[in-house]
Protein backbone atom coordinates (compact mmCIF):
# COMPACT_ATOMS: atom_id res chain seq x y z
CA UNK A 1 0.00 0.00 0.00
CA UNK A 2 0.88 3.25 -1.00
CA UNK A 3 0.30 5.71 1.67
CA UNK A 4 0.69 10.24 2.00
CA UNK A 5 1.49 11.05 5.41
CA UNK A 6 1.45 14.74 6.38
CA UNK A 7 3.99 15.67 9.01
CA UNK A 8 4.35 18.81 11.56
CA UNK A 9 7.68 19.11 13.39
CA UNK A 10 7.98 21.83 15.74
CA UNK A 11 11.82 22.85 17.41
CA UNK A 12 11.31 23.59 20.89
CA UNK A 13 14.67 25.93 21.68
CA UNK A 14 15.32 29.22 23.00
CA UNK A 15 18.88 29.02 21.34
CA UNK A 16 17.56 28.04 17.89
CA UNK A 17 14.35 30.29 18.24
CA UNK A 18 17.38 33.45 17.92
CA UNK A 19 19.40 31.90 15.83
CA UNK A 20 17.61 28.90 13.39
CA UNK A 21 21.48 28.06 12.22
CA UNK A 22 21.16 25.98 15.31
CA UNK A 23 18.40 23.86 14.66
CA UNK A 24 19.89 20.82 13.44
CA UNK A 25 17.28 18.19 14.95
CA UNK A 26 14.55 19.77 13.40
CA UNK A 27 16.14 19.44 9.61
CA UNK A 28 17.44 15.89 10.63
CA UNK A 29 14.18 14.65 11.20
CA UNK A 30 12.31 15.98 8.10
CA UNK A 31 15.78 14.42 6.45
CA UNK A 32 15.19 10.89 8.13
CA UNK A 33 11.19 11.26 7.30
CA UNK A 34 12.35 12.06 3.32
CA UNK A 35 15.13 9.68 2.97
CA UNK A 36 14.03 7.02 -0.22
CA UNK A 37 13.74 3.22 0.62
CA UNK A 38 16.48 2.40 -0.40
CA UNK A 39 18.76 3.89 2.20
CA UNK A 40 15.94 3.59 4.88
CA UNK A 41 13.84 0.18 4.44
CA UNK A 42 11.34 1.03 7.18
CA UNK A 43 10.02 3.92 5.09
CA UNK A 44 9.50 1.04 2.09
CA UNK A 45 5.85 1.25 1.96
CA UNK A 46 5.07 4.87 2.76
CA UNK A 47 5.90 8.32 2.17
CA UNK A 48 6.13 11.53 4.62
CA UNK A 49 5.33 14.76 3.56
CA UNK A 50 6.78 17.32 5.78
CA UNK A 51 4.03 20.16 5.25
CA UNK A 52 4.56 22.03 8.04
CA UNK A 53 8.08 23.35 10.54
CA UNK A 54 8.47 26.06 12.49
CA UNK A 55 11.07 26.86 16.01
CA UNK A 56 9.60 28.01 18.89
CA UNK A 57 11.25 28.88 22.30
CA UNK A 58 10.85 26.63 25.24
CA UNK A 59 7.37 29.13 26.23
CA UNK A 60 4.15 27.26 26.67
CA UNK A 61 2.05 29.13 25.24
CA UNK A 62 3.67 29.25 21.82
CA UNK A 63 4.31 25.76 21.47
CA UNK A 64 0.52 25.13 22.81
CA UNK A 65 -0.28 28.36 19.49
CA UNK A 66 1.53 26.49 17.07
CA UNK A 67 -0.03 23.27 18.05
CA UNK A 68 -3.72 24.22 18.14
CA UNK A 69 -2.86 26.25 15.05
CA UNK A 70 -1.69 23.47 12.55
CA UNK A 71 -3.81 20.70 14.50
CA UNK A 72 -6.89 22.89 13.40
CA UNK A 73 -5.89 23.84 9.93
CA UNK A 74 -3.44 21.71 8.75
CA UNK A 75 -4.70 18.54 8.54
CA UNK A 76 -1.81 16.69 9.74
CA UNK A 77 -1.29 12.48 10.39
CA UNK A 78 1.96 13.31 12.63
CA UNK A 79 3.57 16.16 14.86
CA UNK A 80 6.62 16.01 15.92
CA UNK A 81 8.18 17.81 18.36
CA UNK A 82 12.01 18.01 19.56
CA UNK A 83 13.45 19.87 22.78
CA UNK A 84 12.16 20.68 26.35
CA UNK A 85 11.57 17.66 27.15
CA UNK A 86 14.50 17.50 30.16
CA UNK A 87 14.78 18.39 33.91
CA UNK A 88 15.61 22.22 33.54
CA UNK A 89 13.16 24.97 34.40
CA UNK A 90 12.74 26.23 30.74
CA UNK A 91 12.06 22.54 29.67
CA UNK A 92 8.05 22.79 29.23
CA UNK A 93 7.47 20.52 26.22
CA UNK A 94 5.79 17.42 27.79
CA UNK A 95 4.20 19.78 30.37
CA UNK A 96 2.42 21.62 27.87
CA UNK A 97 1.67 18.93 24.90
CA UNK A 98 0.52 16.40 28.09
CA UNK A 99 -3.31 18.20 28.91
CA UNK A 100 -4.03 18.98 25.04
CA UNK A 101 -4.06 14.94 24.30
CA UNK A 102 -7.34 13.41 23.64
CA UNK A 103 -5.79 9.86 23.81
CA UNK A 104 -2.64 8.69 25.67
CA UNK A 105 -0.40 6.36 23.52
CA UNK A 106 1.63 4.95 26.51
CA UNK A 107 2.92 1.89 24.00
CA UNK A 108 5.16 4.47 22.31
CA UNK A 109 6.25 6.50 24.82
CA UNK A 110 7.10 3.29 26.66
CA UNK A 111 8.93 2.37 22.84
CA UNK A 112 10.78 5.53 22.91
CA UNK A 113 12.45 5.64 26.03
CA UNK A 114 13.13 1.44 26.45
CA UNK A 115 15.29 1.75 23.55
CA UNK A 116 16.91 4.90 23.95
CA UNK A 117 17.66 3.48 27.78
CA UNK A 118 19.30 0.82 25.80
CA UNK A 119 21.59 3.40 23.96
CA UNK A 120 22.37 5.59 27.20
CA UNK A 121 21.36 5.91 30.75
CA UNK A 122 20.82 9.66 30.45
CA UNK A 123 17.74 8.77 28.54
CA UNK A 124 16.48 8.43 31.73
CA UNK A 125 16.67 12.73 31.77
CA UNK A 126 14.10 13.34 29.16
CA UNK A 127 10.49 13.20 30.09
CA UNK A 128 8.36 12.21 26.94
CA UNK A 129 4.83 12.17 26.13
CA UNK A 130 2.83 11.11 23.14
CA UNK A 131 -0.84 10.53 22.21
CA UNK A 132 -3.59 11.82 19.81
CA UNK A 133 -4.98 15.44 19.40
CA UNK A 134 -7.82 14.23 17.34
CA UNK A 135 -6.83 12.15 14.62
CA UNK A 136 -3.19 13.83 14.96
CA UNK A 137 -0.43 12.15 16.26
CA UNK A 138 1.70 14.06 18.69
CA UNK A 139 5.31 12.93 19.98
CA UNK A 140 8.03 14.86 22.13
CA UNK A 141 11.57 13.63 21.69
CA UNK A 142 14.82 14.65 23.29
CA UNK A 143 16.26 17.76 21.55
CA UNK A 144 20.02 16.09 20.63
CA UNK A 145 20.37 15.14 16.94
CA UNK A 146 22.01 12.09 18.41
CA UNK A 147 18.25 11.54 20.51
CA UNK A 148 16.58 12.11 17.31
CA UNK A 149 18.05 9.68 15.41
CA UNK A 150 17.34 6.63 17.84
CA UNK A 151 14.14 7.48 18.57
CA UNK A 152 13.26 7.78 15.12
CA UNK A 153 15.22 4.35 14.62
CA UNK A 154 12.79 2.60 16.94
CA UNK A 155 9.31 4.68 15.91
CA UNK A 156 9.96 3.93 11.89
CA UNK A 157 9.20 0.68 11.60
CA UNK A 158 5.85 0.94 13.72
CA UNK A 159 4.72 4.74 12.50
CA UNK A 160 3.13 3.66 9.24
CA UNK A 161 1.28 0.87 10.76
CA UNK A 162 0.05 3.13 13.86
CA UNK A 163 -1.07 5.90 11.75
CA UNK A 164 -3.05 3.86 9.43
CA UNK A 165 -4.85 2.95 11.81
CA UNK A 166 -6.59 6.17 12.24
CA UNK A 167 -6.77 7.81 8.69
N1 LIG B 1 17.61 9.74 24.34
C1 LIG B 1 18.38 9.09 23.46
N2 LIG B 1 17.87 8.10 22.73
N3 LIG B 1 19.70 9.44 23.29
C2 LIG B 1 20.26 10.45 24.02
O1 LIG B 1 21.45 10.73 23.81
N4 LIG B 1 19.92 12.21 25.73
C3 LIG B 1 19.22 12.47 26.99
C4 LIG B 1 17.71 12.34 26.92
N5 LIG B 1 17.27 11.39 25.95
C5 LIG B 1 19.45 11.15 24.95
C6 LIG B 1 18.09 10.75 25.09
C7 LIG B 1 19.60 13.70 27.65
S1 LIG B 1 21.27 13.87 28.01
C8 LIG B 1 18.69 14.67 28.09
S2 LIG B 1 19.16 15.95 29.07
C9 LIG B 1 17.25 14.49 27.79
O2 LIG B 1 17.08 13.58 26.68
C10 LIG B 1 16.42 15.76 27.59
O3 LIG B 1 16.75 16.44 26.42
P1 LIG B 1 15.98 17.76 25.97
O4 LIG B 1 15.80 18.62 27.20
O5 LIG B 1 16.86 18.39 24.96
O6 LIG B 1 14.65 17.39 25.41
CU1 LIG C 1 21.36 15.78 28.94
Amino acid sequence: MNTHFFVGIITVSDTAAVDATKDVSGPLLQTILTTPPTTNPANATSQYKVTKTIIVPDDPNQIKSVVGDWVEHDALNLLLLTGGTGFAERDVTPDTIGPLLTRQTPGLTHLMLATSLLKTPFAALSRPVSGFIGKTLVLTLPGSPKACRENMDALLPILPHALQLVS
